[in-house]
């Protein structure tokens, strides 16, 4: 067996910058205007040896692209792989069709985890304990490699986002359900950006991205004022950071120890490496000229989130961020650049000495925010640069502004959605979730096209989340502190111990925040589709369902602007992007919904007192607080002009200690179900409209009082009295779509 390679023999910035090459496509063009119609590629996903650690180490078996590339000097035309893959370079408005191909005939470089909700190309039945140790582990499981590219940030419709269930095995063999063709289309009309494309198949990303699959995508927009300004050519590169461990014979390490053996016995919740790894070579030097170069950073790690510093401390300018360029350039000495997030930096050496080397450090802790400093000898440096003695080019004077950003107004009511962490012990954690739920449950985000919400993100995990939904680019309008000890004990009295078996009853925040909202950074104030969510805080998005480039005024609850239809095919998902997490419950499906609404009074809301029964029961021991929840059930009655009457009924589960005649303790539970109708106004609807009917309920304290009624006549034991104070209990309707 091969030992773990120790990242302090490495020898740092021997290997040089690999500049991925550019994909060529196929130009198709109308034959009478000449003009380019589309870009198409056969790009295949390769198993193939690469030299990742420096020429003296072994090479290391690796996932990567594989298609035809142009040699920029000699315009050579040849088949080449890698990992990253290959760049593509995308025209705003010409369209891309990839036909991805899953070449990967090999088992699993890695322990595929089969007791998570996964692929599973050969529908094996799900292991139970004791499970097998790695290697071998399963064989059902390790071969075929199911695999789906997604392009991360795109605007596309759902059959080429790279569904997680619209995987893949070579030779299209065996797809997941969702699977409706490996020819993928992407529009490319939204602004340009850095985006990047990885593998995304079900529980098993965290092995396709660790094992090479993810490149760059690079849109540009001809008509953009900006990046002529900007550096290009051989001054304009990606830089993806990856962070790695090796064994000594060069093999990529991946532990394979679960956190919680007995359950997932190879799932880890946080892969954490010990060396840093940039397009592909391990601590590599890029000499550069002295000038401004532009650096398309994309932190393209399973877990590790970076704050980026340069050593000799000079500032930077980031100009974009996931979705585009900032309004504003911005200067920083430091960028927090969590998974999946992107960063269009300008960093100038024009003023440096020949000869100087600059070190881009990172000293973000892993896991952030609460785990271990990194090692300033190892992955606390992520490359070099050193300056050569070239003639001092002075960098563009750029403009103030760089792009109008338009100001989002909700026009739909608020969703609340929480962050969840379900451990076995403080230490082990099991899974993850979104909202309570796991992603095999139905689907419950269900935004309307075209219309602009609010999400109010609720994490109540002890660690920081970067959280990626697909399709749009949204804006982060602040982050705000809330006591999370509280809110996680109510929510939980509201719904129960998740993962939840209901759809999840959304708890207000307000009662629990502290402090102000905080805006965001001004280098978040551009389109974001990932955007890191801290322990402790509420973070709020604005989520427009609509092109990022609609005109406003055009942009109504129920008008897709989109050059495509949103509502086709299997949808989309929401997930965080520690991929660990993503793998393991942390993502959730997304459909949009195409449902003309009226939006002048797009909330309404009834209250209902609720008054539990009395009832004799075995007396209550002890006189405090018995656990109580309450869930609304309600569908509505009637539509009348003016009103919609709603009818259901409040379940309330009450359990609480009981002292038996015999003298024994017992957990009892009474549940109650209490009917109610209320009536909304409708001023503003009209016949056929539809609703949608959600609850939620303001708690008040419930006792239990044991008092005397007397004895029971059968047995003559004393009877006790529950009493319980009346609930207020809140139901809304939202005009949109009976779910
Ligand atoms: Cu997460």
């Amino acid at each position: 067996m091969t030992k773990p390679l120790d990242p302090n023999i490495i020898p740092k910035y021997v290997n040089q910058l690999f500049i991925p090459p550019v994909f060529k496509p196929t130009i198709v063009k109308d034959p009478i205007t000449g003009e380019d119609i589309s870009h198409n590629y056969t790009i295949s996903m390769t198993q193939f040896m690469q030299q990742l650690l420096p020429p003296m180490f072994p090479m290391t078996t690796v996932w990567g692209f594989e298609g035809t590339v142009e040699d920029p000097c000699i315009g050579e035309i040849s088949c080449f792989r890698s990992t990253p893959g290959a760049t593509f370079e995308a025209v705003r408005d010409i369209p891309v069709n990839v036909q991805w191909v899953n070449n990967i005939t090999e088992p699993n470089l890695f322990a595929v985890d089969p007791t998570l909700h996964w692929a599973n190309p050969n529908n094996m039945p799900r292991p139970i304990p004791p499970f097998l140790p790695f290697p071998p582990g399963y064989a059902l499981a390790q071969s075929p490699v199911p695999l789906v590219v997604h392009l991360h940030g795109a605007e596309v419709r759902s059959d080429s986002d790279g569904h997680p269930e619209a995987w893949f095995t070579a030779g299209e063999e065996k797809k997941g359900e969702a699977f409706s063709k490996s020819r993928f289309t992407y529009q490319n009309t939204q602004e340009p950006t850095t985006l990047w494309y990885h593998d995304h198949a079900l529980g098993t990303t965290r092995l396709g991205v660790y094992g090479g699959f993810a490149g760059a995508y690079l849109l540009r927009d001809p008509n953009n004022k900006i990046s002529p300004l900007l550096p290009s050519g051989p001054y304009e590169m990606p830089i993806v950071i990856q962070d790695r461990s090796f064994n000594e014979d060069g093999s990529l390490l991946f532990p394979s120890n679960g956190v919680v053996p007995d359950v997932h016995p190879y799932w880890r919740p946080a892969f954490i490496g010990n060396t840093i790894m940039v397009n592909g070579k391990v601590w590599p030097n890029l000499n550069v000229e002295r000038r401004q170069y532009r650096f398309r950073v994309i932190n393209g790690s399973n877990t590790r989130t970076y704050n980026l510093k340069l050593s000799n401390n000079q500032s930077f300018i980031q100009i974009g961020s996931d979705g585009g360029f900032l309004p504003f350039p911005v200067t920083l000495t430091e960028l927090l650049l969590a998974p999946a997030e992107r960063a269009d930096i300008l960093i100038d050496f024009s003023m440096l000495e020949p000869g100087t080397n600059i070190i881009m450090t990172n000293n973000a802790r892993a896991p952030f925010p609460n785990g271990p400093i990194p090692d300033p000898d190892t992955v606390g440096q992520i490359m070099q640069f050193t300056v050569l003695d070239t003639p001092v080019v002075p960098p563009n004077k750029l403009p103030a502004e760089l792009n109008k950003i338009p100001v989002l107004t909700p026009d739909v009511p608020k969703e609340v959605l929480t962050l969840n962490v379900i451990f076995r012990q403080p230490t082990m954690p099991l899974e993850l979730l979104l909202d309570g739920q796991v992603w095999g449950a139905p689907v419950s985000e269900l935004p309307i096209v075209g219309s602009t919400v609010e999400w109010e993100i609720v994490n109540l995990t002890g660690g920081a989340h970067p959280i990626h939904i697909h399709l749009i680019q949204f804006q982060v309008l602040n982050r705000q502190n809330f006591d999370s000890t509280k809110y996680r004990e109510e929510w939980i009295k509201l719904n129960g111990e998740p993962p939840l078996q209901h759809p999840t009853i959304s708890l207000p925040v307000e009662p629990f925040l502290e402090g102000n909202p905080i805006d965001p950074p001004p280098n978040e104030r551009g389109w974001k589709d990932t955007v890191l969510m801290m322990p402790g805080q509420v973070t709020r998005l604005k989520l427009r369902w609509a092109p990022q480039d609609a005109n406003p005024k055009k942009v109504k609850p129920g008008v897709n602007l989109f050059p495509f239809d949103p509502t086709f095919g299997p949808g989309y998902v929401w997930h965080c992007h520690i991929i660990d997490h993503e793998d393991n419950e942390m993502m959730r499906p997304l459909k949009v919904v195409d449902c003309p609404i009226p939006v002048a009074n797009p909330q309404s809301c009834c209250q209902v007192m609720v008054e539990g029964d009395t009832q004799l029961v075995p007396p209550a021991l002890r006189d405090e607080p018995i656990v109580h929840e309450n869930a609304v059930y309600a569908e509505i009655e009637k539509v009348c002009p003016e009103k919609v009457v709603i009818s259901g009924f409040i379940r309330r589960t009450i359990t609480y200690t009981a002292l038996l005649d015999n003298g024994i303790e017992q957990e009892k539970e009474i549940v109650d179900d209490i009917p109610f109708q209320c009536a909304i106004d409708r001023e503003d609807a009209n016949e056929g409209d539809k609703f949608r009917i959600t609850g939620a309920t303001i708690l008040c304290e419930v006792f239990a009082r044991t008092q005397n009624f007397g004895t029971d006549p059968n047995t003559d034991k004393p009877l006790a009295y529950k009493f319980v104070e009346k609930d207020i209990v809140k139901v809304c309707i939202r005009k949109g779509c009976i779910r």
